[in-house]
């Protein structure tokens, strides 16, 4: 059970729009069993394939975080098609962005749709936790991380106190 290697800001391979997945194949399979067991093994609630260094459209996520269970659920190729009212999700964190969390602005409800890791057709509608956990996710495939949506000001802190523990690694 290979763990995959986590890249962090401001790896520029973060920053890119990644591709759709055409063929769900064994390979496909294999990414998600590493992708899994890399979040829990981190722990998170949610790895989007990029920040592994995979450029796909696949997210892995698991509000309960329980390797036990292994509960975890996959999302192909996922979109937002509706999204409705606002939140603001209390101390948001990404693997990719270490030693910071922020308040983020989000929407309160999401549906999405994509496909599930057979291919069949997947539709989540959800609001709560979940609903950051995707908005935060399908970012990911964008480009977009969650200090890209906090105030500059905050964001140049952090990008500050990031070179300044890189120098000093
Ligand atoms: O583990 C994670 N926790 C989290 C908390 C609040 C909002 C979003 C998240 S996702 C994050 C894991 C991660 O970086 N996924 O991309
Ligand atoms: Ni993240």
């Amino acid at each position: 059970m290979p763990l995959l290697e986590i890249l962090t800001y401001p790896d520029p391979f973060l920053k890119q729009t990644v591709k759709a997945v055409t063929t769900i194949d064994d390979k496909i399979q294999k990414i998600i069993e590493d992708m899994a067991d890399t979040m829990y093994d981190a722990p998170g609630v949610g790895l989007a394939a990029i920040q592994a260094g995979i450029n796909k459209r696949i997210i892995v996520f698991d509000p309960e975080a329980d390797p036990e269970k292994r509960g975890f659920q996959v999302f192909i190729n996922p979109e937002i098609v509706e999204s409705r009212g606002e939140m603001v999700s209390e101390k948001e964190g990404c693997l990719s962005v270490p030693d910071f969390r922020a308040n983020v602005k989000r929407s309160a409800f999401v549906r999405a749709e994509g496909l599930d890791r057979h291919g069949n057709p997947l539709k989540i509608e959800t609001d709560g936790l979940l609903s950051v956990i995707l908005q935060h996710e399908i970012d990911h495939l964008n480009g977009i991380l969650f200090i890209d949506r906090i105030s500059a000001l905050k964001r140049q802190l952090y990008k500050k106190k990031r070179k300044k523990a890189l120098k000093n690694a």
